[in-house]
């Protein structure tokens, strides 16, 4: 069975656990104490020895990144072969979506660490970056429905969580109505769950 190496609060992890349950597959959760720094640990290290959450194993395979571990899953688990085509041009395109997932929506995790968990990085530069990243992705999908082949992909996970939080890192997404509309989309797959910040359809936001 997978394992993975989890943090409830994390958005990272959170991808993990997002395209697993879609995908009706089951894992282990081990918990990271992430407040108590427990990734930076010398057991922790051996793992992954960039200290971050999260870490998949499965079997003989263990990796770290989420966008790593996406790829991983949906070629391993995805019967559809839709999460993650092998199409030359479709795998280009979804790889452009879990770099900026990776890279520039992170600085809207980056803020969110800052609010929730006090992390000494500097707020307004971030969210800044942030809002750029965001008027880029919501350009893009002014005339789409998901990020790239006209159906949800792991590109889209990547991008969701941190979007879909960035409220918890003191960015409005009102401007943003095509994100906004994307995100209740990405609420409605079949096998989608909450987590945290991001409640299911018709939950009430804590
Ligand atoms: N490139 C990694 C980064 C993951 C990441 O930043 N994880 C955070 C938790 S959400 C972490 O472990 N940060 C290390 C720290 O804050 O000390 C990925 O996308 O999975």
């Amino acid at each position: 069975m997978i394992r993975l190496y989890d943090f409830e609060l994390s958005g990272s992890c959170y991808k993990v656990r997002l395209l697993l349950n879609i995908l009706k597959v089951s894992c282990e959760r081990i918990p990271v104490d992430f407040v108590g720094k427990e990734h930076k640990s010398e057991r922790f290290l051996k793992l992954n020895p960039l200290g971050e959450i999260p870490v998949m194993e499965d079997g003989e395979v263990r990796l770290r990144d989420a966008q790593s571990i996406l790829v991983y899953i949906a070629r391993q688990y995805d019967r559809s072969s839709t999460w993650f085509p092998d199409a030359p041009d479709s795998m280009g395109r979804i790889m452009q979506w879990l770099s900026f997932g990776g890279n520039e929506l992170m600085a809207a995790a980056g803020a969110r660490l800052i609010r929730i968990l006090d992390y000494p990085h500097d707020l307004p530069v971030l969210q800044a970056r942030a809002i750029e990243s965001f008027r880029i992705l919501d350009e893009h999908l002014s005339d789409r429905e998901f990020l790239e082949l006209g159906h949800p992909t792991i590109g889209d996970i990547a991008c969701f969580p941190y979007v879909a939080m960035a409220g918890e890192g003191g960015i409005d997404l009102k401007p943003y109505a095509n994100i906004l509309r994307w995100i209740d989309r990405i609420r409605q797959i079949p096998g989608f769950i909450p987590m945290p910040g991001i409640p299911a359809i018709g939950a009430v936001a804590a």
